[in-house]
């Protein structure tokens, strides 16, 4: 979906645009070969979503393979490449060194990447670009963050490639908003979105929905960290969902920390079957550790209030972070089965974010050193836990086939 928003945002300041799609190839140099000599490219654009799985137990580091991406790109094509993306804008510096790119955009690419290939088409400058990172130079122009997200045009289902294009069972990713103002102690979302929530108009958010609809797709998936902040927010698209009357499902992320039992009614009545309850600990003492602005009372009265609306809820763990003890850990897993949910992830171990408290904590503990970029990934549990912890969640894992890590 990022991609295809800013091939839209590109196509629409009037440039030519082919998206490729590599998540399903296996090998990527014909795929790129093919696409390069239908389409000789005066600029790639390369979408980095991903750097590596968060698993630390045998995490997978993903950016050997955007490296392959790039060189088959460079002996196929003399365009200069460009890269964006979730990931990529977590380490806009470091990712840019080890990829060998020339160059990077953090963040929103809609304004910034047709910005600057008008910069790269007069020869222009590129110290002011925003967002623009260059080897060896850092950033260039102060990040701009749009505030009327309405301006940007509809990723193009036109320019997807077939094979999602035909899916309907397809979970449409939506995104009604960006910038998240919490700070919980371990994320990286504000590097990404910024900390100000800036918000689709839900006509909009309509009108999207209200497309994709008509393309023959019924499932989507808001992809807004938190999909119930602001409630308010919220209860304006689940209205206009309800108003329209498609029938379609969706899911969401849902903040637990903002109780509304008529929001949970009508999530169910505008076609919500399952939301994602990101509360991370199910002791109060973690969750303040992790600056978690709710309890578990509050977990346990929105997970009551989705399950009894008939939507399936996922709740998620995250253990093994500063503070983390044996005791929270069994009031954790006693607290999550407890409230009954359909389905649980767990992660054991916390991918260290640069930036972050924890990555404050992290270096203090003398866990990581100071100078880390932490593009590889490193991973915080706190000491005296490493083997139990894994241990332990096994073995509740065993009787309880819904928990998954
Ligand atoms: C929603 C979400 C999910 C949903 C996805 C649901 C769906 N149907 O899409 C679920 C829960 C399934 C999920 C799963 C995972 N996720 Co996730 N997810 C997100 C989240 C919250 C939003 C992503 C999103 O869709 N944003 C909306 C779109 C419009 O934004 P975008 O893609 O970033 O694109 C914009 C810019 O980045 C830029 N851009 C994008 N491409 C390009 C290209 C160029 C050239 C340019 C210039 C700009 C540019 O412009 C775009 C438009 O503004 C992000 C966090 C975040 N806030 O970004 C994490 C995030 C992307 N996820 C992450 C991870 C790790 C995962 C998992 C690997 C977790 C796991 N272990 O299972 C899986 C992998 C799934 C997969 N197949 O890729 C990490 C990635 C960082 C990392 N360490 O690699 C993130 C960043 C969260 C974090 N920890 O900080 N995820």
């Amino acid at each position: 979906m990022g991609l295809g928003a800013v091939a839209a945002a590109t196509r629409k300041a009037g440039h030519e645009v082919e998206l490729l799609d590599l998540m399903r190839v296996k090998d990527p140099g014909p795929a790129i070969k093919e696409a390069v000599d239908r389409f000789p490219p005066r600029v790639i654009g390369i979408g980095v979503r991903n750097i590596d799985d968060q698993n630390m137990e045998a995490p997978i580091f993903l950016l050997d393979q955007v490296q392959e991406v790039i060189s088959h790109c460079r002996s196929f094509s003399g365009a200069p490449i460009v890269l964006g993306g979730a990931g990529y804008s977590i380490f806009p510096k470091s990712a840019l060194s080890y990829l060998g790119a020339d160059m990077g955009i953090q963040g929103e690419g809609e304004m910034a990447f047709p910005a600057l290939l008008e910069r790269l088409e007069q020869g222009a400058d590129l110290s002011k670009a925003a967002g623009l990172y260059l080897p060896g130079l850092g950033l260039q122009g102060k990040r701009m963050f749009e505030k009327d997200l309405d301006i940007f045009p509809f990723p193009d289902v036109r320019l997807w490639p077939t094979y999602l294009a035909k899916d309907q069972g397809l979970w449409v990713p939506i995104q009604t908003r960006r910038g998240c103002p919490l700070d919980c102690s371990y994320c990286s979302t504000a590097t990404i979105e910024g900390r100000i929530i800036r918000k689709f108009s839900p006509q909009r958010v309509m009108k999207v929905v209200t497309r994709y609809f008509e393309a023959g797709f019924e499932r989507f998936f808001f992809v807004d960290n938190t999909f119930n902040m602001p409630l308010s927010y919220a209860k304006e698209i689940c209205s206009a969902l309800i108003a329209k009357g498609m029938g379609i499902s969706w899911g969401c992320i849902f903040y637990p920390g903002t109780l509304d039992e008529n929001l949970a009614k009508y999530m169910a009545r505008a076609g919500c079957t399952q939301a994602s309850l990101g509360f991370e600990s199910g002791c109060d003492r973690m969750l303040r550790n992790m600056n978690k602005k709710f309890g578990v009372e509050a977990i346990r009265r929105s997970s009551a209030m989705l399950g009894d609306q008939g939507i399936r809820r996922m709740g998620f763990l995250l253990l093994g972070g500063p503070g983390e003890t044996r005791e929270s850990v069994e009031e954790s897993l006693t607290f999550v089965d407890s409230l009954q949910l359909e389905a649980v992830k767990i992660t054991v171990g916390i991918r260290i974010y640069p930036g972050t408290p924890l990555a404050e904590t992290a270096v203090r503990e003398g866990v990581i050193s100071g100078d880390e970029d932490l593009l590889f990934p490193s991973f915080y549990i706190q000491k005296g836990l490493e083997g139990w912890l894994q241990e332990t969640v096994r073995r509740w894992m065993m009787e309880h086939p819904n928990w998954m890590r």
